[in-house]
């Protein structure tokens, strides 16, 4: 693609070349189409099948250079995984404010002029697990972006839950060592149910509310597409003449926050360890770009100590009902990496990159992330010029003293390289404020050294009662299965116990439940009142949009379906960006009820109720005879129902819904039209009804029905 758009002048926002970060990385990108093999050194290769021997059955050669530099190259392919975020996956795209209203509040031009779309690469990835680890595991997500700026890189490094285990970025290593597998045995991968992350947690009363967020939903999320993002700490937006305001960063997705369910998750991990990763690939193939809307809360400086927390404490939210969340710009993501090595493994994220206009607190997780990300890269990519390798460079003129080192892949011209100088005309030259020099922020401080955290850090349970209370009925059953599921799992009675101590410090019935469910005894007395405040922006219950692009619904078909029926709701669903797939017995082809034949997406036995959002079992005598004696076509519908998904059937296919098992719900009869039920919509009489298509699209934009009670379902 190529032209600036002729109204706004921007680049155009998709494909190679589209704004400067893909100009500059089209330099770079290599193929081998129509090309021969070479070596390293570019010579030409005419065999790489058998190594250079003495005669047919002799020793190899040393001098065979191909054979020992193909094999060498191999044999250093690895790099360190990330400590911690090892499994991710990335994207291009940008970010464009909606309008200058930030300019009030910060020099950073990329964040108020709405003439500027700034390219990005955004890497989601799971925490705990290791790269080869799957992406349904009961985690936190990361939700790291990298502004390519004019002004220099910004790195937002976030996640999808806006607070944090610890207070203080010291305990970092004790929380990760207890979270990773154990060392003795290197198990459980990628999971927090075990006895040394809740013996930590037993013992860490800051983490509980954190491990409210991670009880939740919110740890299953849908698709990377479809969580929020949040910066975490308070930071610091400065104007030009160099005042702060405080402010929290948020990410909301356009598309709404979904969740899947964990037994859906367990599932999954098997069935499609790279679900998320998938997902987010196959959106941007087929043009249905991720979009998210950038929120600030705001808070003059004045209003520091207004709030009965500390706004440096990370484990801690502003409640938007304190202080609203304000719209400032939108981030799409357009366009797949060419290399999953080259660009998502070799990003490099830091905190401390930003730019003039944005600048730290004195969060104390936030001031050691500081030091740790640089420090990282520095093992994981294997020296000090990391920040030369394509998708970390910014698009920004870069120009130093700082030389030589592993992998310098610059060449530095010149006599000097170092400042002051007079023999290199005084270059590089330092800049100021009106050249775009950036600028700490002026902040008085004085104390004594000491190791101590404020007293205004430690009330640790207030905002996890606080989540608790703002939880719908059904969020709230799933927290107590989680906690029951996760310290099930522990194997120490006492951690089990303590746990539960911690937890009757967050609600009291919340602890009973959980104790019942795990075998110990429940704690005899309230130890805290909860305080019943709750804040309706925390629940997933009322980020529900109704929105269909990308939703994938299976139509479970075979010989004899009728046609008309599957023509009628894919054609619905397609329009509104949904994605039909016809899933039959085998692949290939299926004949219909008036003898004609439909193409097969997908053979049944080759996916599963759980890589789906919804099914739809169409009409046809036949094809309920062949779906109601495949046990697979069963289960599909029964775990549909059981995992709360939306489920149509028409004329025949009604009766398939009955034989899977459903229960208390109401499925349509002869004669009474259209019904819809806890997200079960039905029509025996009208093979291709309209009315179910609508209340499927309504059911379907609802995500999920949790009002159904399907426990007596087994699948
Ligand atoms: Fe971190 C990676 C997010 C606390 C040290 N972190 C990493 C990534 C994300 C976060 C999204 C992956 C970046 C990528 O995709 O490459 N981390 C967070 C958030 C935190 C947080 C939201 C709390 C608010 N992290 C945190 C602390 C420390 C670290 C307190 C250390 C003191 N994090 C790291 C790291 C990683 C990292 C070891 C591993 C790989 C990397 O940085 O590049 O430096």
């Amino acid at each position: 693609m190529s032209g600036p758009d002729p109204v706004s002048g921007n680049p155009p926002p998709t494909g190679r070349g589209a704004d400067d970060k893909q100009r500059q990385l089209d330099a770079e990108r290599v193929s081998a189409d129509g090309a021969y093999l070479t070596t390293q050194q570019g010579v030409r290769v005419d065999h790489t099948d058998d190594s250079l021997t003495v005669g047919e059955r002799g020793p190899t050669l040393l001098e065979d250079f191909h054979a020992r530099e193909k094999i060498t190259h191999f044999d250093h392919e690895r790099i360190p995984e990330r400590v911690v975020h090892a499994r991710g996956a990335g994207a291009y795209g940008y970010f464009q404010p909606y309008d200058g209203s930030l300019g009030e509040y910060t020099a950073a031009e990329f964040l108020t002029d709405p003439s500027l779309r700034t390219p990005v690469f955004v890497r989601f990835s799971t925490v705990a697990g290791s790269r080869g680890s799957a992406d349904t595991v009961r985690d936190v997500r990361g939700f790291a972006t990298k502004f390519y700026t004019r002004q220099g890189n910004y790195d937002l490094v976030g996640n999808n839950m806006p607070v944090f285990f610890i207070h203080d970025g010291i305990k970092f290593p004790d929380f990760v060592h207890a979270v990773k597998p154990e060392p003795h045995n290197e198990i459980p991968q990628a999971q927090s149910a075990h006895d040394t992350l809740w013996d930590f947690v037993s013992l860490q009363p800051e983490t509980m509310h954190m491990m409210m967020w991670l009880m939740s939903d919110r740890a299953l999320p849908r698709s990377y597409r479809m969580m929020q993002g949040f910066g975490v700490h308070t930071f610091r937006l400065v104007d030009g003449d160099g005042r702060g305001t405080f402010v929290k960063f948020h990410w909301k997705p356009v598309l709404g926050t979904h969740s899947l369910v964990w037994d859906e998750c367990q599932k999954v991990a098997g069935k499609d360890p790279d679900y998320n990763r998938r997902d987010l690939w196959d959106a941007i193939e087929a043009g249905q770009f991720p979009e998210w809307e950038l929120g600030v809360q705001l808070v003059p400086e004045s209003a520091e100590f207004d709030f009965d927390f500390d706004l440096l404490d990370a484990t801690k939210i502003i409640p938007e009902e304190e202080v609203p969340v304000r719209p400032v710009g939108k981030l799409v993501l357009n366009q797949n990496p060419d290399n999953f090595f080259a660009e998502t493994e070799q990003v490099a994220f830091h905190t401390a990159n930003v730019v003039p206009g944005i600048d730290f607190t004195n969060d104390p997780l936030l001031q050691a992330r500081n030091f740790s990300y640089l420090d990282t890269q520095l093992i994981r990519l294997g020296g000090p010029n990391f920040a030369q390798i394509p998708v970390n460079r910014p698009v920004a003129p870069v120009t130093n003293d700082q030389r030589d080192g592993y992998h310098q892949s610059r060449i530095h011209r010149g006599r000097t390289s170092y400042t002051k100088n007079s023999l290199g005309g005084g270059c590089p030259m330092t800049a100021g404020a009106d050249q775009g020099a950036f600028r700490h922020y002026q902040e008085k401080v004085e104390g004594h050294k000491i190791r101590a955290r404020s007293e205004s850090f430690k009330d640790y349970y207030s905002q996890a009662t606080l989540f608790w209370n703002s939880m719908s009925p059904w969020e709230r059953q799933h927290i107590i299965a989680a906690f029951r599921f996760e310290l099930g799992k522990v194997e120490t009675v006492e951690v089990r116990e303590r746990a539960v101590a911690q937890i009757n410090h967050v609600d009291h019935d919340l602890a009973v439940q959980v104790a019942e469910g795990i075998g110990v005894p429940p704690p005899s007395s309230e130890v805290r009142p909860n305080h019943g405040r709750s804040s309706p922006a925390l629940s997933q219950a009322n980020a529900v949009t109704g929105r269909l692009e990308t939703r994938r619904v299976a139509f479970l078909v075979s010989d004899g379906v009728d046609e008309s029926a599957v023509r009628l709701i894919s054609e619905e669903l397609r329009s509104r960006g949904a994605i039909p797939e016809l899933l039959a017995p085998t692949d290939g082809s299926v004949r219909t009820s008036d003898g004609g034949s439909i193409a097969v997406d997908r053979a049944l036995s080759t996916m599963a109720s759980v890589l789906y959002d919804a099914v739809y079992v169409p009409s046809g005598e036949e094809n309920l005879q062949n779906l109601s004696s495949d046990g697979l076509a069963l289960h599909f519908v029964a775990e549909s129902f059981k995992h709360g998904k939306p489920l149509a059937a028409t004329g025949h296919g009604v009766a398939l819904l009955g034989r899977a098992g459903l229960v208390n719900v109401r499925l349509a009869n002869e004669g009474d039209g259209a019904v819809t039920d806890q997200g079960v919509v039905t029509d025996v009489d009208n093979p291709s009804s309209p009315g179910v298509s609508g209340h499927f699209v309504h059911a379907l934009g609802a995500h999920r029905h949790w009002e159904r009670d399907s426990d007596q379902v087994p699948a």
